[in-house]
This record gives structure tokens, sequence and C-alpha cells, in this order.
């Protein structure tokens, strides 16, 4: 059975040009890069191309800083702790921002800076799934509010925040902005320059690299207490020994990810738009959000009379690979605030699917997709409507 995979918001596969260019770091040159000896120093010329090619990706300026981490989680926690202990602990601002909607390692994080005694908004998104800036400035405090935490793009809707506006309005505000940028990688251009942000986070798995490595922009100038101590590695602000094939390999795999940026933009959201089409012409089922504000390749669709984690199973034994919305943000989707503000009924948030594509999807396997998805709701429509 041939398998297909539309999971991509949860991992991606590894392009194989990246895997080829980690290979060598494994059993040659796998010296820990701050030996002096030659299997170490071996290994600088190609972990500074790597971080060249991060650089470019996200348009950072030479003298701002990349972490290199070991996953996203750990890039926004090192956000949030670090600013708790940097300004929040003890001092005036003593205020976090953030939306309802982020991935459990901010909210988590969040929760966990309220038991220390910080102060943390949880904005909701309006009925365009989103925040926009006119919203955040009415919680905005230049006096209180130490950072605020908005995501690029949602990993269940795949909707698209408008980070310029929120960033630039933190900025004239003196406060400090994170951006979970996991989604957009990839996906949207991201440019640190024309969007204000003082953090970024993101995760290679996200983007054709290995699981595993990340990374953490820091503008130039921003302190940040590190989360973890002990050895100088990334100038003190992260240390460990690095991952240095997953290092060069996340290198390779976000300069990929700016030379597909046009085919994901026009190529995958023709396959995505081609696949939510077809969805949408079967009766009974919606789709989260407008689609010119997504991630070119997310689809959360909603289907009256499915239960989502029934057709996930039905499509696994079809050999597609698809989650329900639910995965990672919320204990279920009627709670899910993102459907709360865009009001959408409870019985079609009982029955969310997310389908998620990459440049590596092709239009045979789409095709495939509509019509075993087709076939399938139809079989589970019938299935529980004889159960009555
Ligand atoms: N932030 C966002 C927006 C994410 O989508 C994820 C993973 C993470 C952070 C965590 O990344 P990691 O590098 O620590 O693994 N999101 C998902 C998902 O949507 N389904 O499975 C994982």
């Amino acid at each position: 059975m041939q398998r297909i995979y539309l999971d991509n918001n949860a991992t991606t596969i590894v392009d194989p040009k990246v895997k080829e260019a980690m290979e060598p770091f494994i059993c040659q040159m796998y010296g820990n890069p701050n030996s002096l000896h030659s299997f170490g120093t071996e290994t600088h010329p190609y972990m500074k191309l790597a971080f060249d090619r991060l650089y470019a990706g996200i348009n950072a300026s030479d003298d701002d800083d990349i972490i290199i981490t070991s996953c996203a989680t750990e890039g926004n926690n090192t956000v949030l702790k670090g600013i708790y202990y940097q300004i929040i602990n003890g001092g005036k601002k003593n205020q976090v921002i953030t939306t309802q909607v982020e991935h459990p390692c901010v909210a988590q994080s969040c929760k966990f800076l309220e038991t220390l005694g910080a102060d943390v908004i949880y904005l909701p998104v309006n009925r365009d799934g989103v925040v926009d800036a006119d919203f955040l400035g009415e919680y905005i405090d230049p006096d209180r509010t130490a950072l605020v935490s908005i995501m690029w793009a949602n990993n269940e809707t795949g909707l698209i925040f408008p980070i310029r506006e929120l960033a630039a309005l933190c900025r004239e505000n003196g406060v400090l902005f994170h951006t979970d940028a996991v989604q957009a990688i990839g996906k949207l251009k991201v440019d640190v320059h024309e969007a204000p942000v003082d953090f970024l986070t993101f995760s290679a798995h996200k983007f054709h690299g290995m699981k595993g490595v990340g990374g953490l922009y820091i503008r130039n100038g921003v302190k940040i207490s590190p989360l973890l101590h002990g050895g100088e590695q990334m100038g003190g602000k992260r240390a460990g020994t690095v991952n240095t094939a997953a290092l060069i390999g996340m290198g390779l795999a976000m300069e990929l990810a700016s030379e597909n940026l046009e085919y994901e933009i026009n190529e995958v959201k023709r396959l995505r738009d081609k696949l939510e089409d077809a969805i949408l012409t079967v009766k009974g089922t919606g789709v989260i959000g407008n689609r010119e504000i997504r991630t070119p390749n997310t689809i959360l669709a909603s289907i009256k009379g499915v239960e989502g984690e029934a057709l996930i199973w039905d499509l696994n034994k079809n050999g597609i690979a698809a989650s329900t919305g639910s995965a990672c943000a919320s204990e279920s989707l009627e709670s899910n605030p993102t459907f709360v503000a865009m009001g959408i009924d409870n019985e079609l948030a009982h029955t969310g699917i997310r389908l998620s594509l990459s440049r590596f999807t092709t239009e045979n396997e789409i095709d495939i997709v509509i019509s075993i998805l087709t076939k399938s709701i139809e079989r589970l429509r019938e299935i529980s409507f004889s159960s009555i």
C-alpha cells in the first residue's frame, strides 16, 4: 500500500540533501567543536556556513544572535523563563501578554510564570482567528508589560498573525516582542528587519531538517538569562555541546526553505486548495479560516457527523497520515479558542481533521487522498447513521 504523509505541521521528512550534508559529521568529523585538535576545528568552517545560512534565512544582522537549541520547546522556554529572571522577578514590569492559541510550550511556560508571581494576559483571537495590533494596543502598558509573545502562524489552523504590525507596536512602546515562528519558516517570508521582533523561535524538523535541533534569534543588545548554565557555548547563552551534524543540516534546510519558498506559496498552495475545494464539495463540511491568510500548506477541516479520530483511523488504515486538530493545543475542538472565536458550532467543531502538505507532496498523492477521504466520510456517516 502506498503511504501518503499529510501531517507536515507535526514534523517533516528530512530532505535527502540535508541527510547527505550531515553524514560526514557523524563518523568522520565527529570531534567536539570546542576541542583544539583537528577533529574539532575541522568542523568550524561547516558550522560557520550553517550559521550564515540561518542568518540569511531570517535576514538577521551579523551583530544579532542566533543560539542553537534542542527544539522550539527549548527556545520558547528560554525566552519566557529568561525574561522572568532578567526583568520580571522583583521588578516593576511583571506582565506578559500572549494569546489563547499558543502551542503548549508557550502556554504552559506562561502558567509556570504565573506560579512565580507574573501577571499573564491570554488574549482571545478575533473572528479571523488572530489578534490584531489595535486589540493588542488596548492591553500593552509600557510601565508594566515586560514581554509580548505571539506565534507567527498557528499550527492547527495555519492562520497567520500580523507579526509586522504587532512587533512594531511593541517596539513603539518599548516592550520586548517574541514570536514562535515554527510554522512560518519555509511557508512565509520571515524577515526580522521587516518585522522588528526581539526574539524568534524555529525548529529544524518543521522545515525538512532533523528533530532535536532548533534556533532562537535574539536581537542585538537584548539581554536574557540562559535556561541552561554550564560551558561557554553560544556565548554563554546556551550551555551544552551543540549537535554538530544536526546544526549543519539545519543550515542547509533553512537555505532550501528560502529557495523553495516561491514553490511553497504557489504550488503547495495550489495542491492544498485542490484538496480543500474537494472537501468543501462534500455536504456538511467546513474549513477553518480564510485560505488567503493561512499558511499555504494547512487545512483544518470539520466534517459534520464524523468523529475526527474515527476519520484519522480510517485514513491511517488506507495509508494516509493526518491528525486531529486537537493533537497539540487544546483538549477538545469544542473548547478550541479559535473555533469559539470564529463561531464554529459545536457539532462541526467536534469533527476536525488537520491535513498539512509539504513541498514533497505530489499531485498524484492529493488525487488519491481526495478519492479515499470522500469515500471514508461517506462510510463513517453511514455507520454513525445506522448506529442511531
Ligand atoms: N511551536 C509550534 C507553533 C509548534 O507547532 C510546535 C510543534 C512547537 C512549538 C514545538 O516544537 P518542537 O521543536 O519543540 O517539537 N507542533 C506540533 C503540532 O502541531 N503537532 O505536533 C507537533
